[in-house]
């Protein structure tokens, strides 16, 4: 009998790595699917799809990947969310964070908004307009001399996009301590210190003591901070004041302020910081309680 002939490994044989079995992938939704996940699940598979093709992406280094992922999955409670942090490191957050403010947006004299990051807390005091988000500074914490030469007398107006004050406006400010901790990361910190809420008065006005920020790395002991180190990455965020700005009838505004003279402005390693948003803190003299002032005006939207 003649010998059997072998067909051609490849030539003919049906493949996985061509882009009618990514619309294969694609076509398996069902008739009953979720409308949104109809809208974007296309273009999630095709872009994984190609980004996999592209770079010849290996079994193992996708094996890595997932364990990456999971592992920021076990390392993330209430206190850390290492997967946002992993967002934010390759400029997610703050991509989603600008598409989401444009397509809200309701005239082009709004506040630009940048990222929440990952310390927010909810339920920080009410405090009254003139006072300090600053506690027990007292000569023993160890940051007590930059603390007093960094102190600063923040104010400013809550607008509507036609410039008219806003009264009754919430204004919800955090930043982290003179040692780049935020309050919740450190045990040594008084609970809610550096945080507070103010109340606009009837001229739209908001006024509090706080610190004058500065740089810091984020969390960098987990995957976000190795995947940093393997791109040659440093960590560090400049000194940046974080604000929720929200009042009946607008749209709230999360934001961040950034002073203009710090180093890593220009080389945020979450990339949040925007031009309008980069301020400068001026001396302030007759003031024992501030060293420094900025004047600072929100610009709401309509809701
Ligand atoms: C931060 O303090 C922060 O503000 C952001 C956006 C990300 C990581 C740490
Ligand atoms: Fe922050």
């Amino acid at each position: 009998a003649p010998p059997v002939k072998l067909k051609a490994n490849c030539a003919s044989r049906k493949s996985q790595n061509d882009a009618s079995f990514t619309e294969r992938v694609i076509a398996a939704t069902g008739p009953n699917a979720d409308r949104r996940l109809v809208e974007v699940m296309p273009s999630l598979v095709r872009h994984l799809h190609a980004f996999a093709r592209e770079v010849n992406l290996t079994v193992a280094e996708w094996m890595a990947a997932v364990e990456f992922i999971n592992e920021c999955g076990r390392m993330s409670d209430d206190r850390r969310n290492e997967t946002q942090l992993l967002c934010d490191i390759v400029g997610l957050e703050s991509l989603v964070d600008e598409i989401t403010s444009r397509m809200l947006a309701t005239s082009n004299s709004e506040t630009p908004s940048a990222i929440l990051g990952p310390f927010y807390r909810q339920d920080a005091p009410l405090l009254p307009n003139g006072s300090s988000i600053v506690q027990n500074l007292i000569p023993s914490v160890p940051w007590y001399e930059q603390a007093v030469a960094s102190s600063a007398f923040v104010t400013g107006r809550v607008l509507s996009s036609s410039g008219v004050p806003i009264k009754g406006a919430i204004v919800d400010v955090w930043h982290s301590a003179p040692n780049g901790l935020y309050e919740q990361q450190d045990e040594s910190q008084p609970d809610m210190n550096f945080r507070g809420r103010f109340e606009t008065d009837a001229d739209g006005r908001y006024a509090f003591y706080a610190l004058r920020p500065v740089p810091y790395p984020i969390p960098d002991d987990g995957p976000a901070g190795r995947l940093l180190s393997l791109l040659d990455r440093h960590p560090y965020r400049p000194g940046h004041i974080h604000f929720i700005v929200s009042a009946a009838g607008f749209r709230a505004l999360t934001t961040q302020l950034y002073d203009e003279g710090d180093e890593y402005i220009a080389k945020d390693s979450v990339f949040a910081v925007k031009d309008e948003l980069v301020v400068r803190f001026a001396p302030r003299d007759g003031d024992p309680d501030a060293r420094w002032s900025l004047e600072y005006d929100f610009v709401l939207g309509r809701a």
